[in-house]
């Protein structure tokens, strides 16, 4: 008789309390369906595995095959001399800045290749070696020309001349390309932040040389036994992040925006109830709009919408995941239908008949979920592909992506009859204003005559608007779904601060409500309630997407250029803050927004804690070197009032604390004054 081996009993999978994971309603319901169904989700994984109590101190080094070496803190904390050490001697603080600096490589790098991706693009199109995509924004393209050293003037027998708008274009590829990687001088856009700032990254020799190399020199010096000291280490992350905020995302905004059109605010909605059980509902996600800008003017042919009639369906309904949602929504009004951690929900609704992705943010258990329903799920770019069979891969192409874009959608269509009975979608969806951006904040705030921030900066002179935050970033399963970001900034509004937001903080907002107009009656303080409603603005501002903090950067260089609130952006009363960070991205952002002078908040846990006097570099000597340092606070209520203090501090360096405290006067104040 064959033995009997006894085997553990398998543990049943916990499953995750929906009202815990998420604030948001169509979320909870989502996730309650995906339990019924028997479909595993991020929510669920993430309250049957822990993170490693180690690796989230920052202190676990696998950079050799002597490792990995791990260094926690011991228990009762450190007394005296750390003694702690790798085999080859590293210590805490030179493993932890390494970690450090190979997560803003990453981010950078991510960031930056989106950049050269659309860079690519660009020089096709300017070469008009493709039909699909166009010059559509000349004005745009002659105010970034000449960042880019390209004259957009000529001088014919003593007169100047405007010069070929094809040729400026030709001009503007091939200079935005060689920021990539030309062998010698200095980020051209460098020079777009105020001139102190400028000067700030010159003396400290952190101007990057071009994008590339400052990625490649991270991998370089955190390979085992190069650069072991942790300051050294931080200089190359500044120029890395500087990189990529100052160059590679800066250059994917500017070149998009030229291409696709620079956004205006406009009306739309947000939730997993954009999508309609009647249309043939596709949802692109990830974070590059070169393909999906071709969906959007696919999805709006007679030869498709006729094609999905007469497969039985309404209509199309776009809308989208992460960060493709924000580019898309900016410039189309095209509805998101979640931030990164709804991703595998809206197929939970068994109404997705297709969802294409990009780059970034994209979870692989996509695949596992759109396994149980009939949803395709279509990858579409050659350095993104998936393992799992039921993955279709349709590689984009520039030269026919008009023709990509069709074949996709026509797949999408041809499956909208092959859905099943298990469709079940949300009601919520919440309208939203979004599409904002320096020339549309500039029109809404600025001086009638002036054409600059003028009134903006007037107004935080005098105290309505306390100071200028951005709140920006991700989800992370390890909070609940939202309610960091959306308690943070409630809090800052109600304090009178004016809220700048990209990534899937603004999509969060939007589904939370917080991007109209009215929203400024019901959550803000006075002052800012008052100049929103005369100038018929929401207190949080929707910048676009993760690349478009570039926006936020050059949004905090007019004001300073406006006057009246210092010479530099670390002047300002402002502060940054990503609640719900989980990317690498967030790092590199981080710290270039630290680097050119931001106070800048990290909710949840900065994996730098295990290495006590590098965290002490970050959260305090860095603002003695560029006016900005990091925090970290994992209650959102401390967070936000974190960023008011250093607001006030700030007004106060200025000598305009005063006229807040008028602003700020009770009903006692008030009838005292009337009387
Ligand atoms: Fe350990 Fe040093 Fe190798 Fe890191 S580089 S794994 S600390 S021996
Ligand atoms: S998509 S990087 S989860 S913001 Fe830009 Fe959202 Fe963060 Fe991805």
């Amino acid at each position: 008789m064959a033995e009997i081996t006894k085997k553990k009993p398998a543990k049943t999978p916990k499953l995750a309390d929906p009202q815990m994971a998420s604030i948001d309603v169509a979320s909870q319901q989502m996730i309650a369906r995906s339990h019924e169904l028997g479909v595993e989700t991020v929510f669920d994984r993430a309250v049957n595995m822990k993170p490693c109590n180690i690796g989230i101190q920052g202190i676990c080094c696998k950079n050799c095959a002597m490792g990995p070496c791990r260094l926690p803190l011991p228990k009762g904390g450190i007394e005296g001399e750390d003694e702690r050490k790798g085999l080859c001697g590293a210590t805490p603080n030179t493993i932890a800045a390494r970690n450090f600096a190979r997560m803003v490589a990453a981010g950078a790098a991510a960031h930056s290749d989106h950049g050269r991706s659309v860079a690519e693009v660009f020089m096709s199109a300017a070469r008009k070696e493709t039909d699909d995509y166009k010059i559509k924004d000349v004005a745009r393209l002659l105010e970034v020309a000449p960042h880019l050293g390209v004259a957009t003037k000529v001088e014919v027998d003593g007169e100047e001349k405007d010069r070929d708008i094809d040729e400026i274009a030709l001009e503007v590829a091939e200079a935005a390309i060689n920021e990539w990687g030309k062998p010698e001088g200095e980020l051209l856009y460098a020079k777009r932040a105020p001139a102190p700032l400028y000067e700030k990254w010159k003396k400290n020799g952190v101007i990057p040389r071009n994008i590339d190399r400052e990625v490649v020199e991270i991998m370089h010096r955190t390979h085992m036994g190069v650069d072991q000291d942790y300051k050294n280490l931080v200089k190359q992350c500044t120029r890395a992040s500087l990189a990529d905020g100052w160059g590679g995302s800066m250059l994917a905004t500017d070149l998009q925006d030229i291409m696709f059109g620079t956004p205006y605010p406009l009306q739309s909605e947000a939730n997993i109830g954009i999508m309609k059980e009647d249309h043939v509902n596709v949802i692109v996600h990830g974070h590059e709009p070169v393909l999906s800008e071709m969906i959007v003017a696919a999805s709006q042919t007679k030869e498709m919408l006729d094609y999905a009639k007469s497969k039985g369906a309404n209509g199309i309904q776009l809308g989208g995941i992460c960060c493709t949602a924000n580019e898309i929504l900016q410039r189309h009004g095209v509805p998101p239908a979640g931030n990164f951690l709804q991703q595998e929900l809206v197929i939970v609704t068994g109404a997705c008949d297709a969802m294409v992705v990009d780059v970034q943010c994209v979870f692989q258990n996509l695949a596992n979920v759109a396994k149980c329903f009939h949803t395709k799920l279509i990858t579409t770019h050659p350095i993104a592909k998936m393992e799992q069979d039921n993955v279709i891969h349709i590689e984009f192409d520039e030269h026919h992506a008009l023709e990509d874009a069709k074949r996709i959608l026509k797949l999408a269509i041809d499956n909208f009859e092959k859905r099943g009975t298990e469709v079940m979608i949300p009601k919520q969806k919440a309208t939203q204003i979004a599409g904002f951006g320096v020339e549309s904040i500039e029109y809404h705030l600025g001086g009638t005559f002036r054409g600059t921030y003028y009134t903006l900066n007037d107004n935080i002179i005098n105290g309505r608007i306390r100071g200028i935050a951005g709140v920006v970033g991700c989800n992370n399963a390890r909070s609940q779904h939202n309610n960091e970001c959306i308690t943070i900034i409630k809090e800052l509004i109600k304090n009178d601060v004016i809220v700048l937001t990209t990534g899937c903080n603004a999509i969060a907002c939007a589904t939370h409500g917080l991007l109209t107009p009215e929203t400024a009656a019901v959550y803000c303080g006075p002052g800012l309630a008052e100049v929103c409603e005369t100038v018929g603005i929401p207190p949080v501002l929707h910048l676009g997407s993760c690349v478009d903090n570039s926006r936020i950067l050059l949004a905090a260089t007019e004001v300073v250029k406006a006057g009246g609130l210092g010479n530099d952006i670390c002047d300002l009363p402002a502060a940054g803050s990503a609640p719900e960070w989980m990317s690498e991205k967030a790092i590199s952002i981080g710290q270039y927004f630290v680097s050119s002078g931001v106070y800048t908040v990290f909710g949840g846990v900065l994996q730098v804690n295990g290495a006590p006097v590098f965290q002490d570099y970050l959260f305090n000597e860095l603002e003695k070197v560029y006016g900005g340092k990091w925090d970290m606070y994992t209650n959102p209520m401390d967070h936000a009032h974190a960023m008011i203090a250093h607001i006030d501090k700030k007004r106060k360096e200025l000598g305009i604390d005063k006229a807040r405290e008028r602003v700020l006067m009770d009903m006692a104040d008030r009838q005292a004054l009337e009387a």
